[in-house]
């Protein structure tokens, strides 16, 4: 069984491995050596897509590096993802992007039988997760406050998680706050340790439904017609309107 390993750094030595895994004619040709040589096995389950590097840097002695498929058990010939040689020096490093939950199987062996020694496979994996916000706020609808053009809401601001560390969550309107009438939009945005962000947005819109009130409003003219006329000029003073809302 391979030994399970995660992030970071593992020590190996191929001193005394055999080669134990299939020939690679295509996958693992190079300079015409197409195996992986006193190879050792890992297995490994990636925590995310982002990009991952596999890494045998400064490894003691001419490594080669395979990658594959783990999810159907033991790999048959032909059936590597990913080979390489020299990448640093003679030594052997892979990057790609991975499935987040499937699990590799890490080959790491030499170029040549009888090529092995001792070295570290470092893995280490860019963070392109966005932080997730928790009890981002629903939309709002509300009626104004009497007599305001606006009205006053509160709510919980959101938190966030993050596989590695939220640094900051930053709102545009800060609870409660005084919201116009017509629909303004929150934000929240969450930033992680490396810089990765999201959004949380909700709509509050305040609807005025308060009538605008006359003042002094004339009361019944009665009046004489004007001499010698059939009708009358009537005067009156116009009444005001106010409402809670201007314009
Ligand atoms: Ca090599
Ligand atoms: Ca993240
Ligand atoms: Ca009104």
């Amino acid at each position: 069984m391979p030994f399970e390993i995660t992030y970071g750094s593992t020590s190996f030595n191929t001193t005394t491995a055999t080669t134990d895994g299939p020939d690679e004619p295509t996958g693992c040709n190079f300079n015409s050596f197409t195996q992986v040589a006193d190879d050792i096995w890992y297995e490994f389950i990636a925590l995310s897509n982002c990009s991952h590097t596999f890494s045998l840097c400064g490894s003691s002695y001419d490594t080669k590096l395979a990658i594959y498929d783990g999810t159907f058990g033991c790999p048959a010939a032909a059936n590597v993802s990913f080979c390489n040689d020299d990448f640093c020096g003679t030594s052997s490093e892979i990057t790609f992007n991975p499935t987040a939950g499937k699990r590799y199987l890490i080959r790491v062996g030499g170029n040549g039988i009888g090529v092995n020694g001792a070295g570290t496979l470092v893995i280490s994996a860019v963070n392109c997760q966005p932080p997730t916000f928790n009890g981002c706020p629903p939309f709002a609808n509300l009626s104004n406050n009497n007599n305001a053009c606006s009205a006053v809401y509160n709510w919980t601001a959101p938190t966030a998680n993050d596989n590695t560390s939220v640094t900051s969550i930053v709102g545009s309107h800060t609870p409660p706050f005084v919201f116009p009438v017509g629909t303004t939009t929150v934000t929240y945005v969450a930033t992680d340790s490396e810089g990765n962000k999201s959004a949380c947005r909700f709509d509050v819109t305040v609807n005025d439904v308060q009538n605008p009130t006359l003042t002094a409003c004339p009361a019944n003219i009665t009046q004489d017609t004007d001499p010698d006329m059939c009708d009358a000029v009537v005067t009156w003073t116009p009444p005001t309107a106010n409402d809670n809302c201007p314009g």
